[in-house]
């Protein structure tokens, strides 16, 4: 159980580029480094992934169910980006992989828009991690590391 899967969903690869104020200034490039870096610490690989299509991450999902039944994957941290908010798919995909995932938000997303309330992940996910910007992702993963660390695997 070595590695942590981050997987990023639709516009995610416009980050750094536009809305600063919501997203920040970091790039998708930044957070892939600051996500291989808490890795390394803590003696974690980093798969990570951007896909702007729903049977893309879905067939992620599939892939890192069966790498966790394996044992080489411990979980995975997921900013499904405005899917979060729509996608029965996604709920079911992780439901159906069986997959330990840390559902991810860079915002609040719960300080928006009412449409962006109400999460599908959410009752599929280990938990959620919502509004402290590009750091949620080394948050997710240090949860995902010490939940593997004390068996939860
Ligand atoms: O806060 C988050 O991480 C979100 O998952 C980001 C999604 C949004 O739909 C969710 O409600 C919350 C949007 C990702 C798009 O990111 C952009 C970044 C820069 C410019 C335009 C979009």
């Amino acid at each position: 159980m070595s590695t942590i899967l981050i997987l990023n969903g639709p516009n995610l690869n416009l980050l750094g580029t536009r809305e600063p104020a919501l997203y920040g200034t970091a790039t998708l490039d930044d957070v892939a480094a600051l996500c291989k870096a808490t890795g390394a610490g803590l003696g974690l690989a980093i798969d990570f992934r951007q896909s702007n299509h729903e049977g893309v991450l879905i067939d992620w999902i599939h892939e890192a169910g069966r790498a966790h039944r394996d044992g080489t994957l411990l979980g995975a941290v997921f900013n499904a980006g405005a899917y979060t908010h729509t996608s029965v798919a996604l709920h079911d995909a992780i439901k159906g992989a069986s997959l330990p995932v840390v559902e991810l938000h860079i915002s609040n997303v719960h300080a928006r828009e009412p449409f962006r309330h109400h999460s599908y992940l959410a009752p599929a996910a280990l938990g959620v991690i919502a509004g402290f910007g590009i750091d949620g992702y080394a948050l997710a993963i240090e949860a995902l590391a010490r939940r593997g660390a004390a068996g939860g695997g």
